[in-house]
């Protein structure tokens, strides 16, 4: 324990001893003429495409992927060759709104075969884009979605929702 303070203590003096024999000393290279570029910061100027919209009206309960509310909005990433999340559960006899985010870099869709409502859903974001549609979820069961485009859903791209 001394011992290390000890050692801590002459690194220090050794430190500022090195310190001022170099201030001490004419160095001729360290002539603090040459001008500096400190007038050449990029200034961050206004960021114009932030495209993350803040969020306009659809609560999204952002808990990893669990469930949506009746009424409620789920967001759904898409990429290849997945969706996130791919289950959720949400309420009998209900309608949420799924909104569609392609974060991949091909057209992805959302499409569910029959609805509780015995509709087909189907709804496709290209790259970059969002789109959204209602679901209407029926009794208690299974619905399953998945992507439509050729030879996504065998590669990964389908999901559940538990209605419960
Ligand atoms: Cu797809």
């Amino acid at each position: 324990m001394g011992k290390r303070l000890a050692l801590f203590l002459m690194i220090g003096v050794m430190i500022l001893g090195a310190l001022a024999a170099c201030g001490g000393s004419t160095t001729p290279a360290e002539s603090p003429a040459a001008s500096s570029p400190a007038a050449s910061s990029p200034a961050a100027s206004s960021p114009a495409g932030s495209a993350e919209s803040p969020a306009a009206g659809g609560e999204s309960p952002a808990a990893g992927g669990g469930s949506v509310a009746a009424g409620g909005t789920i967001e759904i990433d898409a990429t290849e060759m997945s969706f996130t999340p791919n289950e959720f559960t949400a309420p009998a006899n209900s309608t949420f709104t799924v909104k569609l985010k392609n974060t991949g870099s091909v057209l992805h869709d959302f499409t569910i075969d029959k609805d509780g409502s015995g509709k087909k859903v189907e709804i496709k974001a290209e790259p970059g884009a969002e789109t959204t549609t209602e679901v209407k979820t029926g009794p208690a069961g299974t619905l399953e979605f998945y992507c439509a485009q050729p030879g996504h859903k065998d590669a990964g791209m389908d999901g559940h929702i538990k209605v419960q």
